[in-house]
């Protein structure tokens, strides 16, 4: 037994009955994947996950690396690599992987599927993988030296990592020193230290390849201030042989120190310090300047496991907390209260731990359905692109759900695990004896890391609503109109009638949030006579609509599965499977119920909002 409590079947619900993904599988770029294959594939990984991934989650957190400032080393504990070699072994990271770098082509909706189960597991062991997926990266931006680099990575499943982070820059990446000095011989000398960067040292691989963002000097054109001065290199611990891969001398990268942490203790957070003694030689990723578009190729892929990593730490925290509950004794039913000799009762028969249960249990099938909705945008992304065409409807509505997975997804992941799954094992969730502890610990991390929550809304309204000139987002809105009008009554046969208004006057709600934000912004124009302040107003409320949007999103998506189930409640079911649809059914009734009429009070907040909070003296707070 290990603490991971998968819950494939609905991973499977969302794929075959909500997503039709059977459409895709087996088709075009995806021949070779057909709906049997990919259902074997999520058993097995599946399984894996469940058992020797999740084995040395809880003792590599008790026992986690330790740096050696000498040696510059912070070799990971023997029961965590065994689980990092199961993983790689079962060649399940191929999956997904792009082909010219030895991966098997597969829908992006599969691959998160997938990613669930082992970030679900062990969060690390995913991380410490990445590399073949770098490789893919530096293959598909590189000139033919990369490309060779990026083939050699996976191949011989070196790590890699994404080196963005100073001390002084942190979500102001534009911030960053780091400076990167041509060579005569067309490579690049990279100077300065960067800091909390994941997996830049460990004994997985023999090899590392860093990702650095830097700053070109003494190039014309280039090396300007923020973000878009700033170029993408490509910094080896060791040289290595081009054509074979053989490895050389060690570079003058070092790490430097590795943090401290409050959980996720088993990934290495490095400092690394570039030509400290040793020139750090690198090489200019494709051969152009173009840093951060490319360096937001990797984020992209992040935020999404960002938020995926959160909702799979929530499902499994609710599993776990759902089974404390079912044998957990206490008290009487509150029905029989006053009796002092009444039967005492598990502790699912009294209705604030119904509560507790059904708020995580609606939220995590809400979320998960967020997640993979996502993935099956990326889908439509990857189809196009294989038939060489750009589907830019759905690259742009991938763009609008992306903050949502990250910074909704980890916020309400987090504080849930905190507030209803740890309390439902009351004082034993305090201990170390039960997963929930290390959840939360491991979890609140996604609040941060990848852009913090307050970044993602701050993407979510400037750049994915603002920039976009609403067209994703209103793509979004008739889909969810749409639902709204048709579909759901001709199948529910109108028994969610009650909590389809409930979603239709929340989405009424956040189009008000948003339109308030959207006439603070004309109103900040200056060259319009507007007053600038007025922004201040905007981003006192971005975090509202990103939760907001989130809220409707789960919410919409919980309803279409309840219309599904409903149909499915009308055939014959073995006991399971009417359970589980019944389970559907429920959760999407009881997020419409418990959490869509509270954005009405958002929406009075939006408007009221004023400047009082920016005018208040610091001397105040
Ligand atoms: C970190 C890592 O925290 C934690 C875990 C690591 C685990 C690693 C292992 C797993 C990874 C797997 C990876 C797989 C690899 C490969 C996958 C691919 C196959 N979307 O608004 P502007 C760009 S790492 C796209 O003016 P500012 C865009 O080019 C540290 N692009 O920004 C834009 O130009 P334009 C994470 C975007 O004011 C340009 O940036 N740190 C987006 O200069 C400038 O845009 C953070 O995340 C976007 N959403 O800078 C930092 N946004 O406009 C958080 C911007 O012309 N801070 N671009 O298109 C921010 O995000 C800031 O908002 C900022 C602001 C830095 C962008
Ligand atoms: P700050 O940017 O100083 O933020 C402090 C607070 O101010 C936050 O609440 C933030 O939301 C808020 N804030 C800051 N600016 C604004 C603004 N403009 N508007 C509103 N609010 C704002 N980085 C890498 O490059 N590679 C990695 O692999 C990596 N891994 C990490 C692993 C761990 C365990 C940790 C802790 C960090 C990692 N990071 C990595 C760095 C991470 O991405 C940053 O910590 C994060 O982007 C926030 O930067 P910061 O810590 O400097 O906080």
């Amino acid at each position: 037994m290990t603490h991971y409590k998968s819950n494939l079947r609905d991973i499977k619900f969302n794929l075959f009955e909500l997503l039709g993904r059977s459409e895709i599988l087996g088709h075009g770029p995806y021949e070779d994947m057909d709906v049997e294959t990919a259902e074997a594939v999520l058993d097995e990984v599946d399984h894996l996950a469940t058992t020797k991934l999740a084995e040395s989650f809880e003792s590599a957190d008790r026992q986690p690396p330790v740096f050696d400032p000498e040696s510059h080393t912070a070799p990971l504990p023997e029961a965590f690599k065994k689980s990092y070699d199961a993983w790689m072994e079962s060649e399940f990271y191929q999956i997904g992987l792009a082909a010219e770098v030895g991966g098997q082509p597969a829908p992006p909706s599969l691959r998160w599927a997938m990613n669930e189960l082992v970030l679900g597991a062990n969060p690390a062991v995913y991380m410490y993988a990445s590399g073949p997926k770098f490789g893919e990266m530096i293959f598909r931006n590189g000139t033919e030296r990369d490309q060779k680099i990026g083939r050699i990575m996976a191949d011989k499943l070196w790590g890699a990592t994404m080196v963005l982070t100073e001390p002084d820059a942190g979500s102001d990446v534009g911030a960053g020193r780091t400076r990167a000095l041509p060579q005569p011989d067309g490579s690049w000398h990279i100077e300065g230290v960067k800091r909390f960067i994941t997996s830049a040292e460990h004994d997985l691989s023999d090899q590392i390849i860093h990702l650095v963002l830097a700053r070109p000097v003494g190039v014309e054109g280039f090396g300007g201030p923020g973000t878009k001065g700033l170029s993408l290199f490509i910094v080896p611990k060791y040289d290595f042989d081009l054509e074979t891969g053989d490895l050389g001398e060690r570079n003058g990268v070092n790490v430097t120190n590795v943090e401290h942490k409050m959980g996720l203790k088993v990934s290495n957070t490095c400092e690394l310090t570039f030509g400290d003694g040793k020139p750090a030689k690198g090489w200019l990723l494709g051969e152009v300047h173009n840093g951060i578009a490319q360096m937001f190729q990797v984020i992209e892929d992040a935020r999404m496991m960002v938020g995926t990593k959160a909702i799979a730490t929530l499902s499994t925290g609710y599993l776990n907390a759902l089974d404390y509950a079912k044998s957990r004794i206490q008290g009487a039913d509150l029905t029989k209260n006053y009796d002092k000799t009444a039967p005492r009762v598990t502790i699912t028969h009294h209705p604030d731990v119904r509560r507790a249960l059904l708020t995580q249990k609606a939220y995590v099938e809400g979320m998960r359905s967020l997640v993979l909705y996502t993935a099956s945008i990326q889908d439509k992304v990857a189809i196009a692109a294989a038939k060489g065409e750009k589907d830019d409807d759905a690259i742009k509505l991938n763009d609008l759900l992306l903050p949502i997975v990250k910074g909704y997804g980890s916020e309400k992941s987090w504080t849930l695990l905190g507030t209803e799954a740890l309390q439902t094992f009351g004082g034993s969730g305090f201990l170390a004896d039960y997963p929930l502890e290390q959840y939360v610990r491991d979890a609140k991390i996604d609040t941060l890391y990848e852009g913090t929550t307050a970044i993602q809304g701050q993407d979510l309204f400037f750049r994915k609503i603002i920039r976009n000139q609403g067209k994703a987002l209103g793509q979004l809105q008739a889909e969810i109109q749409q639902f709204l009008d048709t579909e759901g009554d001709q199948n529910s046969g109108g028994q969610l009638k009650d909590e389809r208004e409930l979603l239709a006057k929340a989405l009424e709600d956040v189009e008000a949030i948003g339109t308030a934000m959207a006439m603070n912004a004309m109103s900040s124009d200056v060259r319009a006579g507007g007053d600038p302040r007025n922004l201040y107003k905007i981003g006192l409320n971005t975090t509202r609509l990103l939760f907001g949007l989130g809220d409707v999103v789960c919410a919409w998506l919980l309803l279409r599965s309840a219309d599904i189930a409903l149909q499915a409640l009308g055939t014959d079911l073995p006991e399971s499977e009417q359970r589980f649809y019944e389970g559907k059914v429920a959760s999407a009734r009881w997020f419409a119920r418990i959490v869509l009429p509270k954005l009405a009070a958002e929406r009075v907040i939006a408007e009221g909002t004023d400047l009082a909070a920016m005018e208040l003296d610091e001397a105040s707070f």
